[in-house]
């Protein structure tokens, strides 16, 4: 018998063997004790360098969604990606996706997070779950494991929305939030959303078809750091997110009068920044005026001219409202532009706001819950069920597809800052816990249920 004929025989052999043995390990994995799947080193360092693109001196990083950095960052994601084995695409709105085949013609299992950040913000969050992810494809590898469905790990476009102030923008685009109208907003660079993607080598013209169809997806996971502190001051590894808080923005700006800030009496004056400082603390008191968790913000004031010897004519100031519940959020609403139409009169400046996003608040699917919460326990990790207080790429895929997510400890609840923190052991338990919870929604029926 030649040697190729013996070598044919026994690559024969070998593959049956593999395919025999690959749901087997499938399930091996599943079902395996507190053993660790993913690489902890190996995932420290791929955020330790996604932490170099847009790093400011003192640690912090400004990444913005359509920037240079996020634009060098993302290059350096799909490196990742196709080093793993996956097949890269980028869609019309800039979203990453990374391909790995599944053994079955089933709907995409989808899995992953945003590498965009705030301004001046810390190294985990949307980090972990992207950076999570990719680490979760190189253990399936490692392992030889195959899925039943074919799996994508994504990165999605702008979540922060620092840039263009539009949050949630690459997944609201999946969701079909937002549609071509947005792409014309533009910012302070004078460049519209859609001249950067162009930049992003996209078509603006062909941006709806980053619209993910209900039914398209087996469902969705995101790992994500916790941004409260809630599990850490319980010292719980794992959160399991029951559901996503609702946020709405509005652009206000107070209309005084400029004037000589000598010559203009104390009782003859338009002052748009005393007006524009008592709104922002009006909002505070409304926020406050009712039990719950909800929060309220005014997250900074452009004030016009701005000269020390001027009286300011002119405020721009957004207010920021978020709960869980989309009622309380507009009774809160209500009675803010109540005390401002108050604050008008009284200092004879006019404040006027207008709605600027808003995004429905979502619910985890009750199932991914159970699945995520017995993934941690097979682990060997503890668990808690909590809703999210920051808004998430999960609350947009949750109106195509069941949705779960996996939280982590921020160390002292700190997060967009360049103090955010999560320890190398946290994060590598989150990536496990995403590795078995993914293996198992391979196997569940949440599959084949249709999105909420
Ligand atoms: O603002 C948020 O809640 C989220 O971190 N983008
Ligand atoms: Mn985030
Ligand atoms: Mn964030």
């Amino acid at each position: 018998m030649s040697v190729l004929r013996g070598r044919k025989i026994y690559s024969v052999l070998a593959f049956a063997l593999v395919v025999w043995l690959a749901p087997a390990a499938a399930q091996e994995n599943k079902s395996a004790g507190a053993g660790q799947h993913v690489n902890p080193q190996r995932l420290r360092e791929t955020l330790e360098k996604l932490s170099e693109f847009g790093r400011k001196p003192d640690g912090g990083v400004t990444r913005l969604g359509f920037s240079e950095a996020d634009m060098a960052a993302r290059e350096y994601a799909m490196g990742l990606m196709r080093a793993a084995g996956l097949t890269v695409r980028v869609d019309a709105a800039g979203n990453i996706f990374g391909h790995r085949e599944g053994t079955e013609k089933l709907p995409v299992l989808l899995f992953g997070s945003h590498i965009d950040s705030v301004l001046h913000g810390g190294n985990f969050d949307g980090d972990v779950g992207s950076m999570g992810a990719i680490e979760v494809i190189r253990a399936l590898n490692d392992n030889h494991v195959t899925t039943r469905h074919p799996l994508e790990v994504i990165i999605w476009t702008n979540e922060e929305g620092n840039h263009f102030g539009l949050g949630t923008f690459g997944s609201s685009a999946a969701s079909g939030k937002f549609g071509p109208e947005v792409l014309a907003r533009r910012g302070d660079d004078g460049l519209t959303l859609a001249d950067w993607l162009r930049r992003y080598g996209q078509d603006p013209a062909r941006f709806a078809e980053a619209r993910i169809v209900p039914g398209a997806l087996a469902g969705y996971l995101e790992l994500h750091i916790e941004q409260g502190g809630v599990l850490d001051e319980a010292h719980i590894p794992i959160g399991v997110v029951q559901g996503i808080v609702g946020i709405k923005h509005w652009k206000c700006a107070a209309t005084g009068f400029a004037n000589h800030a000598g010559t203009t009496p104390m009782n003859r004056r338009q002052d748009a920044l005393a007006a524009a400082a008592r709104a922002a603390l009006a909002v505070r008191d409304e926020v406050r005026a009712e039990p719950g968790r909800q929060v309220g913000t005014v997250g900074y004031m452009k004030i016009e001219p701005g000269a020390v010897n001027v009286i300011p004519g002119r405020v721009e100031f957004p207010v920021e409202l978020r709960d869980l519940d989309p009622a309380k959020i507009e009774r809160i609403w209500n009675r803010v532009e109540k005390r401002f139409a108050a604050i008008g009169r009284e200092e004879n400046v006019d404040i006027h706001c207008a709605l600027d996003d808003s995004d429905d608040p979502a619910s985890s699917d009750p199932e991914i819950q159970a699945l995520i919460r017995k993934a941690a326990e097979e682990a060997g990790l503890a668990t808690m069920d909590l809703p999210s207080g920051a808004g998430q790429d999960a609350q947009e895929v949750a109106k195509v597809a069941p949705m779960g997510m996996i939280f982590v400890p921020s160390r002292g609840g700190i997060s967009h800052s360049p103090k955010e923190f999560s320890t190398w052991e946290d994060v590598a338990n989150g990536a496990e816990v995403l590795y078995r919870a993914v293996l198992m929604l391979d196997q569940a029926s949440a599959r084949e249920r249709p999105a909420q």
